[in-house]
């Protein structure tokens, strides 16, 4: 058979972990599993699976099918969920401390943050994975930080952040994407517009801030080139080909007070032409301004005259939000807080068209307050609908073929519980969606968990879309902390992460037992130890006042899932040492006394015994 059944799945917990995609797209094709397998295209004929036919439920020691990496917002944080469980299994600090990974407690991630800018929080809004041809590559995760204007970089072997970039000229990078198919860039979309350079020369005339979008290097996360715009930037997608960037803005007005600011009845969808901007920086068209060429994209440049223009202008319905290409790279799809329809671009015409408005080539009436669309690969879009509370599916080409503002397309409505922001589908913003699970992450949650207090959490909802017959089902609800904005869903067989720590992907030094020491030299002591259960390389260290320490500590063990901690009483010190991992953390003995340094993580039965003294001697 073709479908997994909750007995097959408890006969052979195996079969249970084969990638959902087979599932669901042999679709109603059972019994021809076989000569099915590896196609792509199953569902677009309209075959469904229906919501009996698939595991809702992960049994205890199964593992879920999917990664889902959320964006934690103004915590600062990823964390990931298992699909179709919800479980959450890591959380991964980014933007923050968080001391139970002694993240921004050792050396090196306390340099990252502090070069970044030095902040302790941000907003992470848009985690977006690599991608290699249009699929995902297991390799990274990005995420923007809206409140401080940066972009950071998850290593998805270690599940850990590894790189942040402080963007020059960009206050509130909200919108973050790829440039697809194979991740050239990450942008970052530029949300406050402010004077360039913000430096306090030009304070008060709104009509001299600007937004940029930035084109960063995910490999050396350098910033390559920006490019400024008239109105702001919100929301950002990447076409599939390569060549068009879309980003969504609500401020055409350059306002400054929110009733200015939605005063026009459009707003704009720019397309940014990345070879055509990239030319345009080879040629030394641009401006320098705090070590970045920046690319003139507003309307008047000379660059946009022509008939190649680095960004196009088109007019859609006011204060558009969400954007996203459909994953056959046909149309980009962008709608709005404050208007009932969605627009549809044509991409493909957008590079021929005099005016780009003649792009548009469907606009259906959704309901109120469409925000983001995600897809099933089966022809189908769905939008969140924040005001009303809903998920819309819909058809695409419905929409397109259908009169202007039209419901026609609509094909089915669900209530969430309670004003969705985001959604997003099992591998949406591939070009091959797997068209099984949704999450709708509600805002609001109310009444629907036991109360705890005057915050609520919010309210994650698993979405079965898989039947195209019997329509969208609510399975679950999964309270979440503040706030998700946005998810990617990876399948779980795209996603290698390591065991243990491979010494060779840092340049910390790895201390085996036989090279335990301490060096003393002007006032500075550097301590190099090991750490195994249920031991450190030293029962004791000896410093003096005002010595400046650096412990280089190494967890030795080779077996999996066995931490080790350094956590030192009264230093603000806390640094995880995962299976041959090498942490670094230098601090100044300034309290004469005695600290019992010991392992936070339970490691054996040994591990409270699992301690060693700091001795700071008074100075003379
Ligand atoms: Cu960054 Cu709509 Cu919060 Cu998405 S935005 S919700």
């Amino acid at each position: 058979a073709a479908i997994a059944t909750e007995s097959e799945s408890e006969r052979d917990p195996l079969f249970a972990r084969i990638p959902r995609r087979d599932f669901v797209k042999a679709g109603a094709a059972t019994g021809a599993m076989a000569s099915l397998a590896g196609c792509t295209d199953l569902l677009s004929g309209g075959d469904s699976v229906s919501l009996e036919d698939v595991r809702t439920d992960v049994k205890p020691g199964e593992h879920d099918d999917y990664y889902a990496f959320l964006s934690g917002g103004h915590t600062g944080e990823i964390r990931v969920y298992g699909l179709p469980s919800m479980r959450q299994l890591m959380r991964i600090p980014v933007f923050q401390s968080e001391s139970a990974r002694g993240y921004g407690y050792d050396d090196r991630t306390s340099e990252m943050l502090e070069e970044s800018g030095g902040y302790t929080w941000g907003d992470a809004h848009h985690p977006r994975v690599s991608q290699t041809d249009n699929d995902y590559d297991g390799r990274w995760a990005f995420v923007n930080d809206k409140a401080n204007g940066r972009m950071a970089r998850i290593n998805l072997t270690y599940f850990e952040t590894d790189a942040i970039v402080d963007i020059p000229n960009q206050q509130g990078t909200h919108g973050a994407c790829c440039l697809l198919p194979d991740t050239k860039y990450v942008f970052g979309v530029g949300e406050f517009r402010v004077p360039m350079p913000n430096d306090g020369q030009d304070l008060t005339d709104p009509d001299n801030y600007t937004s940029t979008i930035a084109a960063i290097n995910p490999e050396t996360m350098n910033v390559e080139w920006e490019v400024l715009v008239d109105g702001n930037m919100d929301n950002g997608d990447g076409g599939k080909e390569g060549r068009w960037f879309f980003a969504t803005g609500y401020n055409s007005e350059h306002a400054t007070s929110q009733s200015e600011m939605s005063s026009s009845d459009t707003d704009w969808v720019k397309a940014f032409d990345v070879p055509a901007i990239e030319e345009a920086v080879e040629a030394g068209e641009y401006e320098e301004i705090d070590g970045v060429p920046v690319v003139d994209g507003t309307r008047d440049s000379s660059l946009n005259e022509g008939d190649r223009p680095v960004v196009r202008y088109v007019d859609v319905s006011k204060s558009p939000h969400g954007v996203s290409v459909t994953p056959d790279g046909k149309y980009a799809i962008a709608s709005g807080k404050l208007d009932p329809t969605a627009t549809v671009i044509d991409i493909e015409t957008l590079a021929e068209a005099d005016d780009p408005n003649e792009s548009i080539v469907g606009r259906p009436r959704l309901g109120m307050g469409p925000l983001h669309t995600a897809y099933d690969g089966r022809g189908h879009a769905y939008t969140t609908l924040f005001i009303d509370s809903q998920v819309v599916k819909w058809d695409i080409e419905a929409a397109v073929e259908a009169s202007e503002e039209s419901t026609d397309p609509v094909v089915e409505k669900i209530d969430v519980h309670y004003n969705p922001g985001h959604l997003i589908a099992a591998e949406s913003y591939t070009a091959d969606p797997q068209g099984d699970w949704l999450i709708s992450l509600n805002k609001l949650s109310k009444d629907r968990f036991l109360p705890v207090g005057p915050m609520h959490p919010e309210n994650d909802q698993l979405i079965y879309i898989g039947d195209d017959d019997e329509g969208m089902a609510l399975v679950k609800d999964t309270p979440s902390y503040a706030e998700p904005h946005d998810a990617s869903i990876v399948s779980a067989d795209k996603i290698d992460p390591a065991k243990v720590y491979d010494p060779d992907d840092y340049d910390a030094e790895f201390v085996s037992p036989d090279a335990n020491d301490i060096v003393r030299e002007d006032g500075r002591v550097h301590v190099k130890m090991h750490s195994q259960r249920n031991e450190f390389g030293f029962e004791e260290v000896t410093v003096t006042e005002g010595d400046e320490v650096t412990m280089t500590v190494t967890n030795i063990e080779e077996t999996s899932d066995i931490l080790h901690s350094l956590a030192i009483p009264e230093h603000d010190i806390n640094i995880k040492l995962a299976p041959q991992e090498t942490r670094e953390v230098t601090f100044t003995a300034d309290e004469p006394g005695v600290y019992w340094m010991y392992c936070a993580f339970f490691c054996s039965a040994l591990h409270l015994e699992m301690r060693s003294r700091l001795i700071v001697e008074p100075a003379e």
